[in-house]
């Protein structure tokens, strides 16, 4: 039996299905992942960008970034893992997509049960009112962008030393405790607290199954590691989840 079959199986008899995603699963899509060889804090330090005090220091830099960014994932597609995610939505009634991706492709794939825990670099913020609205111009017209008000406009994400939104970790939370599987898709693991939820479900009694390009500090408490590009993994899992005759949908 191949790791895919096991991971089907288990899929096969879940009732509850968690899925967490990361930077990863947007790479087929074109979209540079963080960290790695090819990720987008190679040329750029995090401090110096994705930093509320490198927002208040330099407006202008951090969102010429936000803006080359935007254009990048204004161009990209969801590729197939993205669509595998969405029919796994379709197949359980309890489903729960957790994504620290803010390129908004997880709903342009048709996924609705889900929450974008970091935000999204769609919606922007007043920084004066703290009123939120949808910026969809590419290139922006102006840099740094304002509200009507005058005040500055931020991207609605969280960055670095922020607190995420209490009602996304109450979802994550019930979540945890809800699921009987977790799948966590191409994340390096790194940026907490998300990099202790699949520690946190496999303590909560939780099988834990990783997709990802290569090892990572999830490895080591996954029940099983598949490891390949999530385009290809996870609509072979989907496929093989389809064929499992004890499977009913739900
Ligand atoms: C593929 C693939 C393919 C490639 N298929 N796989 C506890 C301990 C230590 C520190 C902390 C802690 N708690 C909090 C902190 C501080 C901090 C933190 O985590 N620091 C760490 C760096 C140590 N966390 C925070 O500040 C968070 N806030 C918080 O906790 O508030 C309370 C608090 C504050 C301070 C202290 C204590 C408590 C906020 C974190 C916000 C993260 N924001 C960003 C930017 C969002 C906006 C934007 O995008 O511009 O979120 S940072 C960046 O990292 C982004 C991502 O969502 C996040 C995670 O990255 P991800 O998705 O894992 O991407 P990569 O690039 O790292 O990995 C890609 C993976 O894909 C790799 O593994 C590849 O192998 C794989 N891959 N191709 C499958 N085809």
């Amino acid at each position: 039996m191949t790791d895919i079959d096991r991971a089907a199986e288990r899929l096969g008899k879940t009732k509850n299905l968690l899925v967490i995603t990361g930077a990863g699963i947007s790479h087929e899509s074109g979209i540079p992942t963080f960290r790695g060889n090819d990720g987008l804090w190679q040329n750029y330090r995090a401090e110096e960008l994705a930093t509320p005090e490198a927002f208040e220091r330099d407006p202008e830099t951090v969102w010429e970034w936000y803006d080359w960014r935007r254009g990048i994932i204004g161009k990209a597609e969801p590729n197939g893992g993205h669509l595998a995610i969405k029919e796994l939505e379709e197949l359980y009634d309890n489903f729960l997509l957790i994504t620290q991706n803010v390129d908004g492709l997880h709903g342009r794939a048709g996924n609705t049960k889900m929450v974008e825990i970091h935000g999204n670099l769609w919606r922007v913020r007043c920084e004066r009112e703290g009123t939120t609205s949808m910026l969809m111009d590419v290139p922006l017209p102006s840099i740094p962008p304002r509200c009507k008000c005058g005040a500055l406009l931020r991207p609605d994400v969280v960055w670095f030393g922020e607190s995420l939104s209490p009602h996304a970790l109450g979802q994550a939370d019930r979540a945890m405790e809800a699921c009987d599987t977790l799948i966590v898709v191409g994340t390096s693991g790194a940026v907490y607290p998300v990099a202790s939820f699949p520690s946190t479900v496999k303590s909560r009694g939780g099988f834990v199954i990783e997709i990802n390009t290569e090892p990572t500090p999830i490895s080591s408490i996954a029940n099983i590691a598949l490891y390949g590009k999530s385009g290809d993994i996870l609509p072979e899992l989907v496929k093989a989840l389809r064929s499992n005759p004890a499977f009913s949908p739900s």
